[in-house]
């Protein structure tokens, strides 16, 4: 093990000089053993590391203060959604954040897909992946639109462009790319094969809040890129997500989709549906908005320290971020490799018995859940790098709540199942 990493301390660990940012954390859980050998493990029946569950997806918290005042102020103008001065300055201050035109503030990252998949026309099919969280798939279902699953890249987990292209039938009307773990989709590929066959494209950007690609926040891709900002998300606003774009006329139509199509009292232009955010959503989004930085400076910390421990043990990878780049370092993302000697779910098992409460996130992938499954029995035989990866990933916690100690308890953990 490198000389000076924490065992039992902070999450944060100590590989850079400068001391920690503030964490913030309410955990009030506390560590209670070492780890040595199998016998020390909460699956042979001692007891669990953590008394209290730690979960990945704690939210990040900026300053309660500030949120109250934001709350104060609500109480007192009696103005709580519909396009509320709150959420007027947050779309203000993300769309020069993201360096993007407009940015229409949703109450979810789900019916901000919806709305954007409904303003760029999208219909009969549209190409998505399978390895992503299952509203990717259902915001098409939602809208009676077929969503046809399409391979991904097994070092970057995005779309495989190849995969896509093999896709593509008459129906197609568009490709939605999902940035998964906060890493851009090809999206210079997607592009070409759009332009080509005359396809909208537009990406799920839920995971890539504060990331880059090619120096480019991302938000400015495709014809629209569609943020969530879910409490587990490293930019949360309790609920909340955003539709981003360059697109003038693309965000008015947003606009009035969100609230049943009016344009002013007893005056109805357009379908629509209520994807309004309200202004106690927006306060938080604001006060988190300023805590950003600290949040990342935290989560790339404790990726480091996680990559330190962990890359130590064969048979498991950590993904690396490209520093290159801006990242949020929310995900932290294992491969279990088929040589590490117990498979993926047995750790998570383990790791959940000292109440770790580690993800299996996409797993199965969206094809193999209802309705999916049901609509394509097949779909699995196109896909053979998502069920692969689907098997092996596993997630853990990250973020300004993660409790002392933690990464290192992981990291005993891995390491005494690595040793049988
Ligand atoms: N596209 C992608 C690629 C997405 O990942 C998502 C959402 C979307 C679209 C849709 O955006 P939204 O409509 O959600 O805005 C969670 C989230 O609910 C979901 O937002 C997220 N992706 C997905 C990856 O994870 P679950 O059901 O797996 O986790 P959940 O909500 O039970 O939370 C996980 C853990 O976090 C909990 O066990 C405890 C902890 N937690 C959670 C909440 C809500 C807290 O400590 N405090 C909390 O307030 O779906």
């Amino acid at each position: 093990m490198t000389p000076g990493l924490p065992i039992a301390t902070g999450s944060c660990g100590n590989l850079e000089s400068g001391g920690c940012p503030s964490p913030r954390s309410t955990f009030s859980g506390s560590r209670i053993k070492q780890i040595r050998s199998t016998a020390d493990l909460a699956i042979h029946g001692a007891p669990p590391a953590f008394d209290q569950p730690v979960h990945v997806g704690r939210p990040n918290l900026g300053d309660r203060e500030a949120f109250l005042r934001y709350a104060g102020e609500i109480y007192d103008r009696r103005w709580l959604t519909n396009d509320g001065p709150l959420v007027r300055e947050l779309e203000r201050r993300l769309a020069e954040y993201l360096g993007v035109r407009h940015c229409v503030a949703m109450c979810n990252g789900t019916i901000a897909l919806e709305i954007a998949i409904r303003a760029l026309g999208l219909e009969g099919e549209v190409i998505v992946p399978s390895y992503t969280f299952i509203a990717t798939a259902h915001a098409l279902h939602w809208q009676a639109i077929t969503p046809v699953f399409a391979d991904i890249d097994p070092a970057i987990h995005t779309l495989d462009p190849d995969a896509v292209r093999r896709m593509i039938t008459p129906k197609t009307s568009g490709i939605i790319g999902v940035h998964l773990w906060g890493r851009a989709a090809p999206v210079e590929a997607l592009q070409a094969i759009a332009d080509q066959h005359g396809l909208q494209l537009m990406f799920d950007a839920a995971h890539a809040f504060g990331c880059s690609h090619n120096g480019q926040m991302i938000g400015g891709f495709g014809r629209a890129e569609v943020f969530s900002f879910h409490a587990t998300k490293s930019f949360n606003s309790l609920e909340g997500g955003a539709v981003v774009t360059n697109d003038g006329e693309l965000a008015e139509a947003m606009r009035l989709m969100r609230n049943f199509g009016f344009a002013g009292f007893d005056n109805v232009i357009h379908p629509g549906t209520n994807g309004k955010m309200v202004e106690i959503c927006a306060a938080m989004g604001l006060v988190n908005l300023d805590d950003f930085d600290n949040t990342v400076a935290i989560n790339r910390r404790n990726h480091a320290v996680y990559r330190e421990l962990l890359s130590e043990i064969p048979g498991i990878s950590v993904r690396d971020y490209d520093h290159t780049e801006r990242n949020n370092y929310h995900y932290i993302v294992v491969e279990v490799g088929p040589d590490f000697p117990v498979s993926r779910d047995r750790m998570v098992e383990a790791l959940h018995a000292e109440n770790i409460l580690a993800r299996r996130y996409f797993w199965p992938g969206c094809h193999r859940m209802k309705p999916y499954r049901d609509l394509f029995p097949h779909a699995g035989l196109l896909l053979p790098n998502t069920e692969r990866i689907a098997e092996r990933v596993l997630l853990l916690p990250n973020g300004s709540g993660l409790p002392d100690g933690a990464i290192a308890v992981i990291g005993e953990v891995m390491r005494v199942l690595a040793n049988g």
